[in-house]
């Protein structure tokens, strides 16, 4: 029997563009719009289906919930803010407590408004106090029932797939422009905890924990020649821990926001600068059970993530950590495993304090459409019915006991 510390926050993650419906104000549904993609339209009807997916959420004994506010509904023209959307979070927010379920709310998911996508978005130097203008508005609106706030969610993986793959808008393949919009994320983060902590004192509030939801990976040598091991290293100090240590650096981080899902095999053709980055084992050496997007599943890597994260002296929330599959068995058993290897980090020593499960529903996959399926809930696409799966209720019972049967 594993028993989790007392006090721990379990529940699951969503966000805003791929759960709610209709963000019509948003650069990814122009974008979708614009081509032949699989749109998200409704979504899962989360926008008007709320309360009814936090009830089943209390049912499976969530103490916590993750939710994005989407920023084109907040502000759909340039300093045009809309009472009604405000008044639409508050009523999520609430709904929430009144289901003693604590809100953890990111103030960026990925999307932007259409207007700040055309005036260059990350790119432009405007970009850092449009945000803050944002965030402000909403913070405010907000403060007295929201403790936990993520400013942004995986800029590495934002500017990963949006500035140097360049296949999520606004389709840029350049390190410049990325290494560009990695500088005005970072003075994002640190000017909106200053301000979220400012407003919070302003108003005499409780201090708020703020912090920014990262994705980190576990990149792993295929072979142990010294071009996969500095690769390894690299990509562990740039993607992993670079964003991190930057916000630490100017004491703008309360908690470590960590988004754990898999394993990179990582095998260096050459020495290259390119190679070094982004090189992968393409043999499926060491192979793994993978998800239905071919991820390897690797617990024991989020152990040694765990273990490495130590060094901010912080606590730690698993703001997401899930898998899509078809068979929901491999989601329990992935769920076990990763809570498993969180408890060993735990008993080394790691102030981990929080479990977030990638995603209460199933949703929108970004550029994946509908097909990944992460949700704890299922959905049923034509009738948005909710049906509750076999390993939502067996992560209920953890849930509900802190207790991880072995
Ligand atoms: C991310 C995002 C989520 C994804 C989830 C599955 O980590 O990319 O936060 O929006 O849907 O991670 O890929």
């Amino acid at each position: 029997m594993i028993k989790f510390p007392q006090n721990f926050l379990w529940g699951a993650a969503a966000s805003a563009y791929q759960v709610e419906g209709d963000n019509v104000s948003s650069d990814w549904w122009q974008w979708e719009q614009d081509a032949a993609r699989e749109h998200s339209g409704l979504a899962s009807r989360h926008y008007q289906l709320y309360e009814q997916d936090f009830d089943l959420a209390k049912s499976l004994n969530h103490n916590a919930h993750r939710l994005s506010i989407e920023w084109s509904r907040i502000e759909p023209e340039e300093g045009k803010f809309s009472q009604i959307e405000l008044k639409h979070y508050l009523d999520v927010i609430l709904s929430l407590r009144s289901r003693n379920i604590e809100p953890i709310v990111t103030l960026h998911h990925f999307t932007n408004p259409i207007w700040f996508a055309k005036s260059g978005g990350w790119q432009n130097r405007r970009s850092v106090a449009r945000f803050l203008s944002y965030c402000e508005v909403v913070t405010r609106a907000l403060a007295k029932y929201v403790h936990y706030w993520i400013t942004i969610n995986e800029p590495n993986v934002y500017i990963y797939h949006a500035y140097i793959l360049g296949i999520w808008p606004p389709e840029v393949k350049s390190y410049l422009r990325a290494k560009l919009v990695e500088d005005n994320f970072v003075s994002a983060h640190i000017k909106a905890y200053r301000l979220i902590d400012k407003i919070y004192r302003e108003l005499g509030l409780f201090n708020p924990c703020i912090s920014i939801a990262q994705n980190v990976m576990a990149f792993v040598p295929c072979t142990m020649n010294l071009k996969n091991r500095f690769a390894a290293y690299l990509r562990d100090k740039w993607y992993n821990l670079g964003f991190l240590d930057k916000i630490m650096r100017h004491k703008t981080m309360d908690f470590v926001g960590v988004n754990y899902y898999s394993r990179q095999l990582v095998e260096v053709k050459k020495w290259g600068i390119a190679n070094l980055a982004m090189d992968v084992c393409k043999n499926n050496h060491h192979p793994l059970k993978k998800n239905s997007l071919g991820w390897d599943i690797y617990p024991e890597g989020l152990y040694e993530m765990l273990l490495s994260l130590k060094k901010y002296g912080l606590p730690i929330i698993i703001t997401e950590n899930g898998i899509c599959a078809l068979d929901d068995n491999l989601r329990w058993e992935y769920i076990y495993s990763h809570l498993k290897n969180i408890h060993l980090a735990v008993e080394n020593g790691v102030n981990v304090t929080g479990y977030l499960y990638w995603s209460l529903t199933d949703n929108f996959e970004w550029d994946k459409g509908f097909g990944p399926k992460f949700g704890l809930i299922g959905i049923d696409y034509n009738t948005y019915k909710r049906t509750v799966r076999e390993s939502a209720r067996l992560f209920g019972q953890v849930c509900k006991t802190g207790v991880l049967e072995c």
